[in-house]
């Protein structure tokens, strides 16, 4: 007894819910903390599971442990999220419906690697036939393409994903994992042509350049040293020691061969990023009148091979504008600094234009044709909340999108849940907590949000500036509690806020934005001449890429937060169709040391995250919920008064059913549709009543059964 007391003491609470008797923050940390020390980075509340980042590799996720949790009940085992995904993946099978799993926390916490740990699960726990097999390898092997082509190394993780990823896991009726769908959320396209100090481009331009075989090279008129390219070297960080990019480039080398893609695809591919790279290096001068020209063209040249576009052309797409006047076209020439705008600009389109045809590519490969029913289990990593000492555009977007999410994740638990105790007429004490959703009104409100207020702007060129879209904000927004400017704040804040920055409280915490680029980050434009250039490519991709009828349309594109706003909000509709399952990932400390946690810095994030009030509502609430009529359906064996019939009101079976399995008055509550359920262990133990009872069933009736 000693001895249970002493481990329990020492590796702390599996579940918070069973926390003794207080749930106090400092208890809550208290328990991470213990068992963090002990390498146990998993905890959950109730059905949430709580990971820190361990920022070391530990022998938890071997096939071995995969088999350990497959088809065993939660609580049976030490937390992991080979049990979240078991489970997710059993309550599937049984009920028939599509779950998801919602992957949070700050850049840094952990959210593509329990992305990949919950994929490989999957892949290799799953019933499995040879012909899925491939299906399986392409989903597995699709992590490292989209990394190469959408992660970079930032000041915050040397591995962030810089695009939202959500995929969805297809399962047939057996439960086969038979194909797989991903949809990407905007991609930092700034990276490609700037990356603040400290911190990389893209990781597939390093791996090209440094493990691409002689050869290739040659072909792509690429020299081996990343020094070479002033998009790889603006912040002299080209090697990192927590990665290597030669055996990387192996990997995605033979990840795009699992992938479908033949051998012109792969060098159309290449040719891209050489021709990107090219482009880096392409320089101006001015001429006597100041206007931009070319003083060698040799990276022209490069980029006009490899994109098999014609050298003149491309020469006056960069340096020229094409302006339509009544009857005629006039070429409006480029001072120096637009030419390199117009250049970057290009280098931006091409780039993202080719991660969305690869992960369309990656799709095809993916994509199961068998009409059959299936079912899904959608997985979200998507680009954790950032703050750097300059904040732009691009973590504008990041952090609106994680406000999305946490808002979401507030909607299905803490208010859903209490709303729901509240229909049901259970009897309940309301747990406050922070809703933020105030912060994503004041986003993206229509007509009076801040996007609306850049959008207004980017409609006005020539007359609007970054500078007037700060002014009219502080017009707008000017008395909001999470809206802040140099001109709105007292004279102590005013200290810390720059003239053309404005700050936003966000819900985990205020962000600083430098207005600088709003405008044309938002905009987003590229020169229709140059557009048709491109669509003229002799390389397959690019043509497919630019080929869509945009440039023949008048109206004026949609502007890119207006598109990010849209796809998050048809996000939110695809995950509030399906079941939620949650995993909160934690930052143990910001140096990314292994085993180092840092009280101050993960206190911040539970309280955020809003982890406490979650306990508290999951403490006083009902772990399980089910329709009177379901519930009874599926235990009435249990009981000889149910079976093999009940013929009265489904409530009053479910009453006789629960007191005849010897259910205590406090471990469950009678609602007005449904049974609640305090603990997960009274459910399973009912459960398990089940299965034994199933087997005892004649044939005949454990027919009946089948697929729950
Ligand atoms: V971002 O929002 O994309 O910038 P993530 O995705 O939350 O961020 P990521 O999963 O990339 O973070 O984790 C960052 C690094 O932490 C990884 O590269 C690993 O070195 C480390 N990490 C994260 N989770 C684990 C783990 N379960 N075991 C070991 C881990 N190391
Ligand atoms: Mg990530």
């Amino acid at each position: 007894m000693e001895g249970a007391l002493t481990a329990r003491d020492r590796v702390g609470i599996q579940d918070f819910v069973l926390l003794d008797t207080h749930t106090s923050e400092t208890a809550f940390l208290g328990n991470l903390k213990k068992r963090f020390s002990e390498d146990l980075i998993y905890t959950y509340i109730g059905t949430l599971l709580v990971s820190v980042n361990p920022y070391k590799e530990l022998d938890i996720y071997s096939k071995k442990q995969m088999d350990i949790y497959m088809g065993v009940n939660f609580f049976e085992l030490p937390p992991h999220i080979y049990a979240l995904a078991d489970n997710a993946y059993h309550t599937m099978m049984t009920e028939a419906n599509n779950h998801f799993i919602l992957i949070s926390g700050e850049s840094g916490a952990g959210k593509t690697e329990a992305s990949k740990k919950i994929l490989q699960y999957y892949a290799v726990s799953c019933p499995s036939t040879t012909l899925l097999d491939s299906v399986r390898d392409r989903m597995l092997v699709s992590n490292p393409v989209l990394e190469a082509f959408g992660n970079a190394k930032t000041l915050k993780n040397d591995n962030s994903s810089r695009f939202g990823k959500y995929m969805d896991i297809q399962f047939d009726i057996q439960g086969d994992a038979v194909g797989g769908h991903i949809l990407s959320y905007l991609l930092e396209k700034s990276r490609v042509v700037h990356q603040n100090h400290g911190e990389r481009n893209f990781h597939i331009f390093y791996q090209l350049v440094e493990g691409g075989e002689e050869d290739l090279l040659h072909q792509l008129g690429l020299e081996s040293n990343c020094q070479h390219y002033s998009y790889l070297v603006q912040d002299e960080c080209a090697n990192v020691t927590s990665i290597n990019d030669k055996n990387d480039w192996k990997t995605v080398r033979n990840a795009l061969s699992v992938i479908d893609f033949d051998e012109s695809d792969i060098q159309h591919l290449f040719g891209i990023i050489a021709s990107v790279l090219h482009l880096g290096n392409v320089q101006f001068e001015a001429d006597s009148k100041g206007y931009a020209t070319l003083n060698k063209n040799t990276e022209l040249r490069w980029v006009s091979t490899l994109l098999g576009i014609n050298v003149q052309l491309l020469q006056e797409g960069l340096t020229y504008r094409k302006i339509e006047a009544k009857t005629d076209e006039v070429l409006s020439p480029f001072t120096v600094d637009h030419a390199i705008y117009a250049r970057n600009a290009l280098a931006k389109a091409i780039y993202g234009r080719t991660f969305t045809w690869l992960v369309n590519k990656i799709n095809d490969s993916m994509e199961n044709k068998e009409p059959s029913r299936k079912t899904v289990i959608g997985l979200l990593d998507i680009y954790g909340f950032e703050v750097f000492y300059v904040n732009s555009f691009e973590q504008f977007c990041i952090n609106y999108c994680n406000e999305k999410l946490q808002q979401l994740f507030i909607q299905l638990t803490l208010k859903s849940e209490q709303e729901e105790y509240e229909a049901e007429g259970i009897g309940w004490e309301p747990v406050q907590f922070f809703n933020n959703k105030i912060i994503c009104d004041l986003v993206e409100e229509k007509h009076r949000g801040i996007i609306s207020v850049l959008d207004e702007e980017c409609l006005r060129p020539g007359e609007a500036t970054d500078f007037t879209f700060l002014e009219k904000l502080e017009e707008k927004m000017g008395s909001h509690p999470h809206f802040i400017t140099h001109k709105l704040s007292d004279k102590k804040t005013r200290k810390t806020l720059d003239r053309g920055n404005f700050r936003l409280l966000h819900y985990a915490g205020e962000v600083t934005y430098g207005v600088v680029g709003f405008i044309d980050k938002n905009n987003d434009m590229l020169y229709r001449n140059i557009k048709d250039v491109m669509r003229q490519s002799k390389n397959a991709i690019v043509r497919e890429c630019f080929a869509s009828t945009e440039s023949d349309s008048r109206r004026r594109p949609e502007t890119v937060a207006s598109q990010f706003k849209s796809s998050l909000l048809g996000l939110t509709d695809i995950l509030m169709s399906k079941e939620p399952w949650y995993v909160r990932c934690l930052k143990s400390n910001e140096s990314k040391q292994p085993g180092r946690f840092d009280d101050v810095l993960v206190r911040h994030q539970v309280k955020y995250l809003g982890l406490m009030e979650h306990l508290r509502v999951r403490r006083a609430g009902f772990a399980y919920r089910r329709r009177y009529e379901l519930f009874l359906q599926r235990y009435k064996p249990l009981c000889p008064a149910t079976w093999p019939h009940w013929r009265g009101v489904a409530a009053e079976g479910v009453e006789v059913l629960v007191q005849h399995l010897g259910y205590l008055p406090d471990e469950y509550k009678m609602g007005r549709t449904k049974i609640f359920i305090r603990h997960p262990r009274t459910l399973f133990a009912t459960e398990d009543a089940f299965e034994v009872c199933k087997h005892k069933l004649a044939s005949r009736i454990q027919a009946q059964y089948k697929g729950y």
